[in-house]
């Protein structure tokens, strides 16, 4: 009625090279599609030098994951496979009390993986001009050659984009030109926010009384999304607003209307400054 108990384990195959050769198999063939396929595809895409340092940073994070990932669920299907009762008789497995050689190698690969990570991210982080994105308000290095000033002013519950090189107009939304470095300067005027242009990969905090510089340079035409990423009050998510990469044509036209049509409001705005102390009671009517 069941098969013979005694005669299974002579028969066993060589699990461990059996995985390990359907593991490699799927890994050579995974992570190249990883980093060529989806990689290209991975946010927040290529909008500016910074958010394209981003999609290579997703990229070498998918890439190295994906070994790890094929390692547990082809295990997890090969065992399910492999090591499955046979039908009928209910059969105690071998007890295993540990491998050396697994283990050592489990502890040196994992520790070799996250440390070689912690290396990465401590380069990526400083490279290019300070840690990420938000380079705080002393950044480490400045990008070389001339930059478009843009100041990001974050209040309860929008923000406004200030251009000290073009008469300080502050205009309701942000426009930037194509292939032009812009230093962004970013502040609050109350609580703190964050300003986050997802496509260009620039997120920096808002918090008053602080100038956070950040670098960046969009590299294609386009719009893209802009949000406050820190909750700061009932109407936090109303927001959002779309921004716009346009020629450099595009801009002198558009900036030199705001210039114009603001002109009013721009004379009576307090002289440009990177931070500012708003009164209270003047705000509150
Ligand atoms: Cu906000």
């Amino acid at each position: 009625m069941s098969a013979e108990p005694s005669a299974a384990p002579l028969r066993e195959p060589n699990h461990a090279r059996r995985f390990t050769t359907i593991w490699l198999v799927c890994s050579i063939i995974a992570v190249p599609l990883v980093i060529f396929v989806l990689g290209p595809e991975l946010p927040p895409g290529n909008g500016s030098d910074v958010a394209s340092g981003q999609v290579t940073d997703n990229t070498v994070l998918a890439a190295m994951a994906t070994p790890v990932l094929l390692m547990v669920v082809i295990y997890l299907i090969y065992a399910i496979i492999a090591f499955r009762q046979p039908k009928g008789g209910v059969l105690e497995g071998p007890a295993v009390r540990g491998d050396a050689g697994i283990q050592t190698a489990w502890i040196v690969i994992t520790s070799a993986l996250v440390l070689s990570l912690a290396v990465y991210g401590t380069v990526r982080l400083e490279q290019g001009f300070g840690a990420g994105s938000g380079s705080g308000p002393s950044p480490l290095t400045r990008p070389k050659g001339p930059k478009l000033q843009v100041q990001v002013i974050a209040q309860q519950w929008a923000f406004t984009y200030r251009y000290p090189q073009y008469g300080g107009v502050e205009t309701p939304h942000l426009w930037l030109p194509v292939n032009e470095t812009v230093e962004l300067h970013v502040t609050s005027l109350d609580v703190i926010h964050s300003f986050w242009a997802y496509q260009l990969g620039v997120k920096a905090d808002a918090n008053p009384y602080v100038d956070n510089v950040t670098f960046f340079k969009p590299t294609r035409e386009q719009t893209f999304e802009i949000h406050c990423a820190e909750l700061c009050g009932i109407w936090h998510g109303y927001m959002f607003d779309h921004g716009r990469v346009v020629s450099p044509g595009a801009f002198a036209i558009w900036i030199a209307e705001q210039r114009k049509n603001l002109a009013a409001a721009t004379k009576v705005l307090p002289p440009y400054s990177l931070t500012y102390l708003p009164e209270p009671t003047r705000r509150g009517g």
